[in-house]
């Protein structure tokens, strides 16, 4: 064909900068325009906000996707080891603010923006935060995706296509009220379909015993309803690379738009019927942290994306292996938590039914390829599903768990002959009225490595929750201290601190966080600590903007900044903060005068819809801000906000903002915790107790940059060990007793004494998370840190020795661990060629 546009009668091959892949401010100015009128059929006479930022995403998209391509291409023709990471959830953010970044073209953008009299950060804002996760186990998975992209592992994420995410949260009245998150209602230019790798996924039915060509008796399946799993992929770049890893998650669609027979038949509502029961399964995200819900559509969203994600690694490993006997050479896979722990019985299946391997080989590749994280030590946090429920859902998956329960067991006699006890601790099958199947106790057989994520929550695991697997397998236990990545975390959502580190220490920071070091040097630089006090509180005027703008609440900068955000959990304590501000408003009622530190309390979080204690305690907060902003006496001195709908980008201006980090779980509760990461590497310092990994982080930053308090897990085991008497820290503390007598007498809830009286009551009489316990110590630090703040050069020496050690807590560093540790994983180079239109 001639190429009109460039004629070529040699037919040389010409090198034109292609408006898809180029990188030059012309080649982006033009891509741009293009997009604008080809994709979005609009000029600049008539574009709307949202034109201009989907013109620029696929501007974006387009410079992502070759990249992409050649990744893939790479590792299918290096046959290279991939590690799959599982999860149903992936909280990962807006997306087109963190790809410019990693691409390196967020300046040259910015600029293009501004010359054409738009601003970037408006288009930024006009991308739907993808909420795919309810917390810090999503947003693991996501930190984790940009460090395998940044150091070049092979890697894919495996999850859900969710078409409703984490709900939003507004606040009535100072009451939670959820509005579900359509976020694909105006299309996502993020995801590419690909129905072409469409597979089925199996439900319901029962078993059936048969006899196979060689005369073994064998069970098939025999399922009563096919699925449809049809394949969306996101490319995650990594920072300043080539690779570009894909995330895939599963969208279920009916086998049939309509079942044909009934629709013949009249039965019109049947075959539609039997579409929307499919397409149910990847309807929702289930909006609870930290406490499953037994419901039978959870556990088909486990199994659905679970079968769909090991059959198409099995067809990707086909295509490029003769057998499956190398399975685990060429595949890891991690289980984000017992939620796609049901892989131990279908990858089982898989290799038994479908693809004739015998049980001993089969076990053996699967053991290999499986590893599994636990985040939790609440007892009601782990997953277990009834027998009865499993047998209807998933009745070869029932048998097949067993046969693995009955052959671990006999092992288990073996090694501990006559101690009973033990393995019906060990046990997969939960005893019982209602028989149960423990979903971590599957995991732990099943896979070849168990992590905790912070040193103390896998010292606990492997020391109670998990005892009796440790004992008989130490060496499958690992801990891997969670991490955050410095690209979203710092570079994104604080860029003038970051540029600041940048010009002392050099760009290398951002792929090797222990560089931060370097900034230490710069301690006794008085410019240097007036620069980074001025950054902070520029950070914190932005934030008191929004807060005006979405609370109509007036805070002043110049306050310290006190915030608590995560969800509102009952471990957390976000009340223990609330009773805390209630003691130092009664100070000031008590006297007016009385000389105080001004402080801002920003809350925010989602409570589980059905936790009512939860969402109790978000309405005292807002109650407490009432009465506390309103009040004279107060003078401006203290103010409460509580921001609506925290979510990612919400966290992207928050953690800058902070000066101090309240991480004040009761002690052996929070397995790790990764917000006071994000919060330590942005310069606030943090108040907290020895839980999770605020342990390694004071250690890092230095016990005399930290505002420890509290009773540690032992001693918080001890107590509950000896009678644990809240009543006798009431009885015996008169400003904890003003505190909450001031709740209990409806002085926060005009009209309603009783309003917060399950609050008052469950203090008092059993207060399973310890705050009378520790309230004395909270108080007490809380007054320390009032008085550190007093010297806000002082104070700023701290937050930069703060941020200057975070190193460590880069998830670089958390993803080397799991490479070298657990997946045998090696970074792989993608090389890219140009790209010319003659090629093209
Ligand atoms: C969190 N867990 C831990 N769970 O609470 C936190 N649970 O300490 C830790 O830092 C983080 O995991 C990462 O390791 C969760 O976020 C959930 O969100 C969840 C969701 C569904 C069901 C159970």
């Amino acid at each position: 064909m001639t190429n009109v546009i460039s004629p070529n009668p040699d037919n040389t091959p010409i090198k034109v900068e292609d408006d898809r892949t180029g990188m030059s401010e012309e080649t982006l100015k033009r891509a741009f325009a293009d997009q604008l009128f080809y994709l979005q059929g609009k000029d600049q006479s008539i574009a709307t906000l949202n034109d201009y930022y989907r013109a620029l995403a696929y501007v974006v998209r387009d410079r992502l996707l070759h990249r992409f391509i050649k990744t893939i291409r790479t590792y299918r023709e290096e046959n290279v080891k991939v590690v799959c990471y599982l999860s149903a959830e992936f909280l990962m953010g807006r997306h087109l603010g963190n790809n410019l970044v990693n691409l390196g073209l967020f300046e040259k953008i910015q600029t293009i923006i501004e010359e054409s009299g738009l601003s970037l950060e408006e288009l930024l804002e006009q991308e739907e935060d993808p909420g795919l996760g309810n917390g810090g186990l999503g947003r693991l998975a996501a930190c984790f995706l940009d460090s395998l992209a940044t150091l070049e592992i092979p890697a894919i994420g495996y999850g859900i296509r969710y078409e409703f995410g984490i709900f939003h949260q507004i606040i009535q009245e100072g009451w939670q009220v959820e509005i579900p998150d359509n976020w694909l209602r105006f299309g996502n230019p993020w995801e590419i379909a690909r129905p072409e790798d469409t597979v089925e996924v199996k439900l319901g039915g029962h078993t059936e015993m048969f006899h196979d060509s060689n005369g073994q008796s064998r069970w098939c399946w025999i399922p009563d309803r096919t699925v449809i799993a049809i394949p969306h992929d996101t490319p995650v770049p990594g920072y300043q690379t080539n690779t570009v890893n894909p995330l895939r998650l599963w969208k279920a669609e009916a086998s049939e738009a309509f079942n044909f027979d009934a629709f013949n038949a009249g039965n019109y509502d049947r075959a539609v019927a039997e579409k929307i029961n499919s397409e149910t399964i990847s309807k929702v995200l289930y909006p609870n942290d930290n406490t499953p819900q037994g419901r039978e559509l959870r556990l088909a969203q486990q199994y659905f994306f679970v079968s769909a994600s090991l059959q198409d690694l099995i067809r990707l490993h086909l295509r490029t292996n003769r057998s499956l006997e190398n399975f685990h050479e060429r595949v890891a896979i991690q289980l984000n938590d017992t939620h796609p722990a049901i892989a131990v019985a279908e990858l089982m299946r898989l290799f038994l039914d479908e693809h004739n391997l015998d049980w001993d080989t089969a076990w053996s590749i699967s053991e290999k390829t499986l590893c599994y994280t636990n985040h939790t030590l609440l007892p009601e946090a782990l997953e277990r599903w009834s027998v009865k429920l499993f047998k209807r859902l998933l009745p070869r998956h029932l048998e097949l768990i067993y046969e693995i329960n009955f052959r671990f067991l006999e092992d288990v006699r073996t090694w501990f002959p006559g101690d009973d006890e033990l393995a019906g601790r060990l046990s997969i099958i939960e005893e019982g009225p209602e028989k149960q199947v423990r979903m971590a106790h599957l995991a732990c057989v099943g896979a070849h490595a168990i992590n905790g994520v912070a040193a103390l929550h896998t010292e606990l695991l492997k020391s109670q929750t998990l005892r009796d697997f440790a004992r008989l397998w130490p060496e499958k236990f690992f801990n891997k201290t969670n991490g955050v990545t410095p690209r979203r975390w710092m570079l994104l959502s604080n860029p003038k601190l970051s540029e600041l580190i940048t010009e002392k220490i050099g760009d290398g920071w951002l792929k090797n966080l222990d560089q931060l070091r370097g900034i230490e040097n710069c301690l006794e630089d008085q410019t240097f600590r007036k620069q980074w006090q001025e950054i902070k509180r520029q950070n914190k005027q932005d934030l008191a903007t929004y807060i005006k703008a979405k609370r109509g609440i007036d805070v002043n900068p110049d306050s310290l900044f006190d915030v608590q955000v995560k969800r509102i959990h009952e471990y957390k304590r976000q009340h223990l903060a609330a009773l805390h501000i209630i003691t130092l408003y009664n100070r000031i009622k008590r006297n007016p005068d009385t000389d105080i530190v001004p402080r801002t309390f920003i809350f925010g979080g989602k409570a589980a819809p059905g936790y009512i204690m939860a969402k109790l305690i978000i309405k005292l907060i807002n109650a407490v801000g009432e009465v506390v902003n309103k009040d004279p006496d107060v003078r401006g001195r203290l103010k409460v906000v509580f921001v609506p709908n925290f979510n990612v980008s919400l966290g992207e201006r928050i953690y800058p903002a902070a000066d101090l980090s309240e991480q004040i779980s009761t002690a052996g509760k929070e397995a790790s915790g990764t917000g006071n990461m994000k919060f330590a590497m942005n310069g606030a310092l943090t108040i907290g107790t020895l839980d999770g990994a605020n342990i390694e982080i004071r250690e890092e930053a230095g016990p005399e940059n930290f505002f420890l308090f509290g009773l540690t897990a032992q001693e918080v085991q001890d107590l509950k060990a000896k009678g644990y008497n809240p009543r006798s820290y009431y009885e015996n503390n008169p400003e904890l007793r003003a505190a909450i007598d001031r709740i209990a007498n409806g002085d926060f809830s005009p009209g309603d004494r009783d309003r917060f009286k399950p609050i008052v009551d469950n203090l008092l009489y059993s207060d399973p998370f310890m705050l009378l316990a520790d309230y004395q110590a909270y108080i007490d630090c809380q007054q320390e840190v009032s008085k550190a703040y007093r010297d806000l050069d002082s104070w700023t020496r701290m937050a930069i020795l703060n941020s200057a050690r975070m190193g460590k807590f880069s998830s670089d560093r958390t993803i080397n661990e799991y490479c070298k540790e657990i997946w045998d994983a090696q970074p792989v180079k993608i090389e890219l060629e140009e790209y010319s239109q003659a090629e093209a």
